[in-house]
């Protein structure tokens, strides 16, 4: 079959496809507008052990081979269509790799120069097809405008803030000086009510100024900066997100931020950079109108989710790729939220270990999982995209301001 027929048979499956799935989703409520449906109601954030939404369940021996329910054939029919159609762009694809350009070809990928003119299977052997080289693909060719990314504590680690859940240096291994009694006691409102010492502390440490933006956060803005990124929904508190330019209305803070303070009773506002004195200096900030204690305008469990989260229902639908980093997506809501993109559209998991919907086997058509260093994932996706330089250009612009202004502020560097 010649390269034109391929192609237009390509587009012919695309095009099916589509119309199948916009039939589908008139016919009957789509799984991800029930999951929409169902967080419409009051939202507050709970640890995992609530049900989950989303994925059905997978079964466990997949060396059983696939098991089809009798009503399951046509759906199958249609993912491998699909499928068909996503190898046949792909085979198309390996001549739109040499428009990538020629001096940005990362270390240890062919170089595009000579783009080859190869029957199928051999350029299907030539292309690169780890799961970062197919998903800069999507990306170069103009497939995926509209990126969300979901990501938790891993992505900061490398700024030196411990996660949660990492054996031995996450938080929750080393909560012992807190004296809590169960590690999410410390983010448990009634435990906070009776004994707010124990999460003042945890904030000393993560109030925004400690820290710096990594790689990772400024690969982000990268994205915004691009043109890509429709929101970045993020569990993270630390405010590194905000710290390294990625703007306000990119981004859903969903466990929300030092940046407000209240109080905790009465909701009665405080200003956020008294509470932040108090705190830093062992005091505790209290409500002026009813004696309650303040705290930053962090989520707590069975605290309400910020209105800023619910764009999720319009964001999700419209997304055409998800890269989900640096979380174990333990935490409801939240963790749900990677379920309701459409069910076509391709999920990235940048992480040290498989979680949420990365755990079955096999993955999801669309899925892809890169396991290992954050840092060390994200740095390759750049450098495949040809972003690498960008990224390192924009950090020393960054930390060059930074330096700066602390210095106009009379403060030296070594002290920070
Ligand atoms: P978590 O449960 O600790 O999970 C972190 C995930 O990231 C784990 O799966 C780790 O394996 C992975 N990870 C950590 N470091 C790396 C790395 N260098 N490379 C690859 N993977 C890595 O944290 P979640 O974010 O899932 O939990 C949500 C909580 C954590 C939110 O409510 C936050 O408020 C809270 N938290 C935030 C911060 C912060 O703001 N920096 C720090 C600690 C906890």
């Amino acid at each position: 079959m010649t390269r034109s027929a391929l192609h237009e048979l390509s587009k012919l499956l695309a095009s099916s496809e589509r119309t199948v799935e916009g039939s589908m989703s008139k016919a009957k409520p789509s799984k991800e507008r029930r999951a929409v449906q169902l967080t419409l109601s009051r939202v507050t954030r709970s640890s995992s052990a609530q049900a989950r939404q989303g994925d059905p369940p997978v079964p466990k021996d997949a060396s059983a081979g696939p098991q089809m329910a009798p009503n399951q054939g046509a759906q199958r029919g249609r993912q491998a269509d699909s499928g068909l159609a996503q190898d046949l762009s792909l085979m198309s694809m390996s001549e739109q790799e040499a428009i990538l350009p020629r001096h940005r070809s990362p270390p240890g990928m062919k170089s595009s120069r000579s783009p080859p003119r190869l029957a199928s299977k051999t350029v299907r052997a030539t292309v690169p097809r780890g799961t970062l080289n197919s998903v800069a693909r999507l990306l170069t060719l103009g497939r995926c405008r509209n990126v969300l990314v979901v990501a938790g504590a891993g992505i900061s680690t490398a700024s030196g803030i411990p996660d949660f859940r990492t054996p031995g240096t996450g938080l929750y291994a080393n909560l012992q000086r807190y004296n809590t009694p169960f590690p999410e006691a410390i983010f448990n409102i009634d435990y906070f009510s009776n004994d707010p010492r124990p999460f003042f502390s945890l904030a000393k440490e993560l109030y925004p100024g400690r820290h710096r933006p990594n790689y990772v956060h400024y690969f982000i803005r990268m994205l915004h900066q691009k043109g890509l990124l429709l929101r970045m929904y993020t569990q993270n508190i630390d405010g590194l997100e905000q710290m390294c330019g990625i703007p306000e209305e990119k981004l859903v803070e969903a466990h929300g931020s030092f940046a407000s303070a209240s109080c905790h009773l009465c909701y009665t506002p405080f200003p956020a950079e008294e509470a932040k004195k108090f705190i830093m200096t062992d005091r505790v900030p209290v409500c002026t109108f009813c004696q309650g204690t303040v705290k930053p305008d962090i989520v707590f469990f069975g605290e309400d989710l910020p209105q800023s989260y619910f764009q999720h229902t319009k964001d999700f639908p419209k997304a055409d790729l998800l890269i989900i980093m640096g979380t174990s997506l333990q935490i409801e809501p939240f963790a749900s939220l990677v379920n309701t993109v459409r069910s076509t559209v391709p999920r990235l998991l940048l992480n040290r270990d498989p979680v949420g919907p990365f755990q079955r086997v096999p993955l999801r058509r669309g899925d892809y999982m890169e396991l290992g260093d954050l840092l060390d994932s994200v740095r390759k996706l750049a450098q495949i995209l040809g972003w690498h330089q960008d990224i390192c250009d924009l950090i020393q612009d960054e930390e060059q301001k930074v330096a700066l202004s602390l210095q106009a502020a009379g403060v030296s560097l070594w002290r920070r």
